[in-house]
């Protein structure tokens, strides 16, 4: 930890010495933790990143159309145009990676859920489903599913190590949450922790918000900020002790999330990619999700508003959206290529700046919330990355099996808990209905134990009809309580 002299020297060249007007009127204990925060804060980063923000902050939001171009057809393969032979193909080719313990999972599970407004890490919620899981639970049983998968079909046990990135907001629930509840039947030792980094709001005029008289404003880096979270923390060496060679990355919040997909993995790796992208078909041309394509010869996510209605509009001749790869957080990379960024591109990253209301404490020394925005927050995105693939491809899975975010509180009504319950119980209904049963009502559910992606259930569920809440679950399971 830094002295106070050597800290007020750094606020002094950085034009940052309000941020201790307080100072004498802390207790001592607020005053050496006040120092911490302070010393773990890299001025100079800070400062160039404030002029850069700034630099973004007053481009104008350029229009795109000209120079976009969709994904050229040989990076790009839709699951439902590809015959059975081929898609068994990339399965056993991703079978065989997690049976050699050469697959990883990154969940990104750092964002502070504000838009779904539950005072705990969004992994904890428990979204109503007849057996009580939670996204984390369904998400940890989901490797063990396709660990036993890759064991059936090559007779070898992998290791899948599922790595976590929280932040401060994020990590000491989750930990106690997971170690409460035996990590859901992983080996402790296959579930690694680790924090992305944070960074101070700013006034428009670069000054750091103080949010109280003894810390500052700090937010975390966006999930772009996975890159210098996996150098800071060892993770890349990590991985290269265990000998994974690919990584699964996903949002916390898809409860239809296909965990360390043997298909998604299978392809990128037959296709020798670096990078890779699962994306759904973006269903009508005003939706507002982000489409994979490029620009100026470089693959990117271009939002929707960075094009015009005309350019999202463009059809081709069978009456498909030409700009449709819509990004869902859903993420392939080698570990030679996470290296890579992290090393070398991680600090020219794209920043998104955002204007906001963040609360501060006045010249009074008194907290304001502000009801307009008065500052600015900096972020990075996991997908800004994709410039730098060497062999960049896209795979398109339909939505109705794969996709169904919670992000939103019950009052939007779409993208809440009870849309993404209701998409995983309709889902259930038809792998039951494949497998020759019968299901009369909504409230059927699968344990990923019991079937990763709706095999093994004919024993299960032939001849049979299901009409009450029933939980189809593996003898092992131990009943699932909330928290
Ligand atoms: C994300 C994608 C968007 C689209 C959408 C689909 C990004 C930047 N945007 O938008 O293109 O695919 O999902 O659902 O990927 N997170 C962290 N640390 C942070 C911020 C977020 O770990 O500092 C995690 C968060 O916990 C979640 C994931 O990143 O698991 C996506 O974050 P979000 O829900 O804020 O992103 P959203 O919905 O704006």
């Amino acid at each position: 930890m830094l002295s106070l002299e050597d800290i007020r020297t750094k606020l002094g060249k950085y034009n940052q010495s309000h941020v201790l007007q307080f100072w004498e009127e802390l207790a001592p204990e607020a005053q050496t933790n006040f120092l911490s925060q302070l010393s773990d804060i890299n001025f100079d980063d800070v400062s160039n990143l404030f002029n850069r923000a700034l630099g973004s902050l007053s481009e104008e939001t350029k229009k795109l159309d000209t120079l976009m171009e969709p994904i050229p057809p040989d990076q790009f393969e839709y699951e439902k145009g590809v015959d059975e032979d081929k898609l068994e193909e990339y399965r056993k080719k991703g079978l065989k990676a997690i049976s050699k313990s050469r697959v990883a999972v990154l969940l990104l599970a750092g964002g502070q859920g504000t838009r779904l407004g539950v005072p705990y890490p969004k992994g904890m919620c428990p979204i109503s489903l007849p057996s009580g899981k939670t996204l984390f639970q369904i998400q940890a049983e989901r490797i063990r599913s396709v660990v036993r998968l890759a064991k059936k079909e090559t007779g070898s046990t992998g290791r899948v190590c599922w790595y976590i990135m929280t932040s401060q907001a994020t990590h000491d629930a989750t930990a106690k949450f997971l170690e409460g509840h035996k990590y859901f039947g992983l080996n402790e030792d296959d579930v690694v922790l680790f924090q992305q980094g944070l960074l101070p709001s700013f006034s428009y005029d670069g000054r750091i918000i103080l949010d109280r008289k003894d810390s500052i404003s700090l937010a975390p880096d966006g999930n772009g900020g996975i890159y210098l979270a996996l150098r800071k923390n060892n993770i890349l060496q990590d991985m290269e002790r265990r000998g994974v060679k690919y990584v699964h990355v996903h949002s916390v919040d898809n409860i239809l999330v296909k965990v360390a997909d043997p298909v998604f993995i299978g392809y990128c790796v037959m296709k020798g990619a670096d990078c890779g992208n699962k994306v759904v078909r973006k269903e009508v041309p005003t939706e507002p999700v982000g489409v994979v394509c490029q620009v100026d010869g470089r693959f990117q996510v271009v939002e929707y508003s960075e094009i015009t209605d005309q350019t999202a509009n463009l059809r081709d001749d069978e009456g498909n959206l030409i700009f449709r790869a819509g990004n869902i957080c859903n993420h392939f990379f080698t570990t030679g290529f996470l290296k890579l960024i992290s090393e070398n591109y991680e600090d020219q990253l794209k920043l998104h700046v955002a204007r906001k209301k963040v609360p501060f404490v006045n010249e009074k020394g008194e907290r304001v919330t502000p009801s307009s925005p008065n500052g600015i927050k900096i972020e990075k995105f996991i997908f800004d990355v994709f410039q730098f693939s060497k062999n960049f491809v896209t795979w398109e899975v339909p939505r109705h099996t794969e996709f169904s975010p919670v992000k939103n509180s019950e009052s939007a009504e779409n993208d809440c808990p009870s849309t993404a319950r209701r998409d995983l119980l309709k889902l259930h209904k038809l792998y039951i209905q494949d497998a020759g049963g019968t299901v009369t009502c909504d409230e059927v559910e699968i344990s990923p134990l019991v079937s990763y992606a709706g095999e093994n259930l004919v024993e299960r569920v032939y001849g049979k009809v299901f009409d009450g809440r029933t939980v189809i679950s593996a003898e092992e399971e131990v009943v699932p309580n909330g928290f």
